[in-house]
């Protein structure tokens, strides 16, 4: 048996700091918090927590428009406060990542004000382009291409001190760097190397698919306009839907990922240290995705790209047979011998229990647990939160806002997966004592918390502490997989190596009972025992299962441990 390096087989927690937990009552979650919860982590199983950016920012796109990117944000602590957090984490055995944000710097940063004033060395740091003029109105400016921001509207943005635009594929906030220029890809080397020298054990890579856009030196010295994609006009702007061939999954942005694995590898042989990792992340289709771990060169790039399929593919109204088939996917593209990963949520999509169902949850959290490589919890996953309610009044995401008004921002919002965590039933479910907290915590945080959890004879949180600990288990780090659909509702996940025990698990994903066959079944010799069940089953751990038909409640999901 192998040894596996400690990111290989981990249980990775996303942590969204402004939502986690409040230590100075200002009804924003900080890092003195997160490091009063770290024996949360111990108690849950989990490995690894990467948090959302903590840097120095206008919190326009909160953290991800970064202002000064070698600096801890106010709200959220001191450089004191991240090195005790860190030290702390270390001393529990919990590696830390931090979110790095290549792809733009706020329009507050130094680099951004400097850029504006063309002062040397910092002129071309951004994307900037002279306005185009309208052949029918003489005399009116036009941005340089037809190009859209995610959040909406043109991505180009006049600047009246350059008298030019520049390029924002987010916020207007958040002006886009320009990676043809030498000096911000060593930037970007310098900001790592800050924070691999504090101690932190890799990065999530923000945003990658936009990190380059068209050069326009291909293109007649012009920013070409994005092919119209023929759908209906977007009604927050005039320009149409577009299909983003210049400004997505350019072909010159990998060389940037793997110029950046190449410096952390080096960094780890000359500090003789612990692999420090990268985790990328980016929507994109499973080819171009898959780029991200390496090419057929022999280039490698991140040790994984977060796997989104999960999000994007499947949904409550998917049958036994989507997730397989989903499933496949990512393991049929993933280059040989490369570590996948599952997700099942994030700071920017409906939280899983929403997008899927209630009675899902456990049958979820089993599926990532046992699968093979990496499994990634969203904070919250671990107790089956579902999205807050968050009115028009409340909304704060620059994506609703921007895109949405007080009837139809709910289809952009993001901030439904991003209300604060529940910790107990007391006021604000126990996250801050402040009057007001910056999001409104969801309703249900009385009946549904961690300290209710943890009291509980059955709940979310103590099937993922039972999911976590049965991880040790030879057959789930090293072991086979066989995965198939028994039936349109029910799949099986089976793990198996050698001599050791052969974990099966059983899912009915539908929400109408199923009785499925067990002698297809591989691996599973009957009878066998009952080692996890998920809460609403009525098979209690050392349940036996002996009979070849077995009839699975709506979500039943049950892990059984065969010799
Ligand atoms: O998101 C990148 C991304 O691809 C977005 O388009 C994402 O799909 C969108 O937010 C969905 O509504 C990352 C961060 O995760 C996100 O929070 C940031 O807003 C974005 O980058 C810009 O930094």
């Amino acid at each position: 048996i192998i040894p596996l390096d400690w990111w290989q087989h981990c249980v990775l927690y996303q942590i969204y700091p402004r939502s986690f937990k409040d230590s100075d009552g200002d009804g924003i979650g900080d890092l003195k918090g997160i490091t009063q919860e770290l024996e949360h982590f111990v108690d849950a199983g989990i490995d690894a927590i990467w948090m959302s950016p903590i840097f120095e920012s206008p919190m326009v796109d909160f953290g991800y428009d970064i202002s000064n990117f070698y600096d801890i944000h106010y709200e959220y602590g001191t450089m004191n406060d991240f090195k005790e957090l860190l030290a702390r984490a270390h001393a529990l055995g919990i590696k830390v990542l931090l979110d790095f944000v290549p792809n733009h710097a706020s329009n507050e940063s130094k680099y951004f004000i400097q850029s504006v004033a063309r002062v040397s060395g910092f002129e071309d740091f951004f994307i900037w382009a002279d306005a185009r003029s309208d052949p029918n109105n003489p005399g009116t400016r036009l941005p340089p291409s037809n190009w859209v921001s995610q959040f909406g509207g043109s991505a180009w943005e006049w600047r009246e001190e350059r008298q030019q635009y520049y390029l924002h594929q987010f916020a207007v906030q958040q002006a886009d760097f320009n990676f043809r220029n030498p000096a911000v890809r060593q930037e970007m080397i310098n900001i790592m190397k800050f924070w691999l020298d504090k101690g932190v054990d890799g990065f999530r890579v923000d945003a990658l698919p936009y990190l380059m856009e068209a050069n326009p030196a291909d293109h007649g010295g012009r920013y070409p306009d994005d092919p119209l994609s023929g759908l209906p006009q977007f009604e927050s702007h005039q320009l149409g839907y577009t299909i983003p061939l210049y400004t997505k999954d350019l072909i010159e942005l990998y060389d940037v990922v793997y110029e950046w694995r190449e410096y952390v590898d080096q960094y780890i042989k000359d500090n003789a240290s612990d692999t420090r990792v990268l985790f990328s992340e980016g929507y994109a289709n499973i080819s171009m995705t898959m780029l991200y771990y390496g090419n057929n060169e022999g280039k490698v790039g991140a040790h994984f790209p977060f796997n989104f399929d999960f999000i994007t593919d499947l949904s409550a109204s998917s049958n036994a047979r989507d997730i397989v088939y989903t499933i496949h996917k990512w393991l049929t593209y993933m280059p040989y011998g490369a570590i996948p990963n599952w997700v099942f949520g994030n700071h920017d999509n409906n939280r899983m229990p929403t997008r899927f169902r209630e009675n899902m949850v456990d049958g979820l959290n089993s599926l990532n647990m046992i699968l093979p490589g990496v499994a990634v919890t969203y904070q919250g996953e671990e107790i089956g939160m579902r999205d807050g309610y968050v009115s028009w009044e409340d909304t704060v995401d620059v994506e609703a806002i921007n895109r949405g008004d007080n009837e139809t921002y709910l289809l952009y919002s993001r901030d439904p997966a991003r209300t604060p965590y529940h910790w107990n039933n007391s006021t604000n479910a126990g996250f801050s004592t402040a009057n007001r907290t910056w999001l409104p915590i969801a309703e249900d945080y009385l009946v549904n918390n961690l300290a209710n959890q943890k009291q509980a004879r059955r709940s979310h949180f103590k099937v993922y502490q039972a999911l976590t600990a049965l991880r040790k288990e030879k057959a789930l780090s090293h072991g086979e997989y066989s995965i198939r659909a028994l039936s349109d509702r029910s799949l099986y996940l089976v793990r198996y190596l050698r001599t050791y025990d052969t974990i099966v698990l059983l899912f009915n994903v539908a929400d109408t009972a199923d009785t499925i066959n067990l002698s297809s079944v591989p691996h599973l010799t009957l009878p066998a025992t009952v080692y996890i069940s998920s809460i609403h089953s009525t098979r209690n751990e050392s349940a036996v299962i002996d009979g070849a038909q077995l009839t699975l409640a709506p979500g039943e999901a049950l892990v059984l441990k065969a010799e």
